[in-house]
């Protein structure tokens, strides 16, 4: 194992809830409605664009292209301003730990967060000198669940996904790094990250040992 391809959202921070929480404010402005829980699996790891079709799929909801546009730019401010408080306390637990035990075995870093807002909320953590490489997410076509991110984060770090492991907390970022040809370490339920090459129930548990014993098989 010469790399891992770090998800952000869900695996180092605890900042996916504000992103649901961000939604469904913006759909109580607009259109009065509730949310149920289980759109926040689906919108999991998804970039904002396909994150609001799936919503307003759901909802059976048509908006203007211009309605679009600026009910993704309403909810990126209620989520930043959700943000502004991020310290590194809202590092996730264990992940410290993991990122250190990764640097003493030489193991490269590279972000693939389907984050526009990675970048930042890195910084706000104090994590961005830990990275090797940080992938824009608008520089690669096809968001998770397609491979894109996982292998422009590998080639980043100039490895091949083979000598990676990915690590995600969602049903398509799994799918995303099966695809790549990484290794793909999931933190959840058996119940949504079933196709996850090793599973932790959450981010406490996760083992360098384990994960490299592993990713050798
Ligand atoms: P933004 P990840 C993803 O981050 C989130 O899980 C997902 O909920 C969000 O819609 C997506 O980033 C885009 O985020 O609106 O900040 O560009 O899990 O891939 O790190
Ligand atoms: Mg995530």
């Amino acid at each position: 194992m010469k790399g891992v391809l770090f998800d952000l959202d869900g695996v180092i921070a605890d900042t996916s809830v504000y992103h649901f929480q961000a939604w469904r404010k913006l759909i109580k402005d607009h259109f009065n409605r509730e949310l149920p829980n289980e759109l926040e699996k689906q919108t999991k790891g998804v970039s904002r664009t396909d994150s609001l079709t799936a919503i307003l799929n759901y909802l059976n909801i048509i908006v203007t292209e211009k309605e679009f546009q600026e009910m993704t730019e309403e909810k990126n401010i209620v989520f930043r301003e959700l943000l502004t408080s991020l310290t590194p306390e809202n590092i996730l637990p264990g992940i410290t730990a993991l990122i250190a035990a990764f640097q003493a075995h030489n193991v490269k870093l590279s972000l693939a967060s389907a984050s526009l807002n990675g970048p930042f909320i890195l910084t706000k953590l104090q994590l961005t000198n830990a990275f090797d490489a940080i992938v824009d997410p608008a520089q690669v076509a096809a968001g998770k669940p397609a491979p894109d991110i996982f292998l422009a984060a590998a080639k980043a770090i100039n490895l091949n996904t083979r000598d990676c492991v990915g690590i995600e907390d969602s049903i398509a970022g799994i799918r995303a790094i099966n695809r790549a040809g990484a290794f793909s370490v999931g933190v959840g339920s058996q119940s949504e990250l079933g196709q996850a090459g090793l599973l932790f129930p959450q981010t406490s548990a996760l083992n360098y040992q384990q994960i490299e014993q592993a990713w050798e098989k």
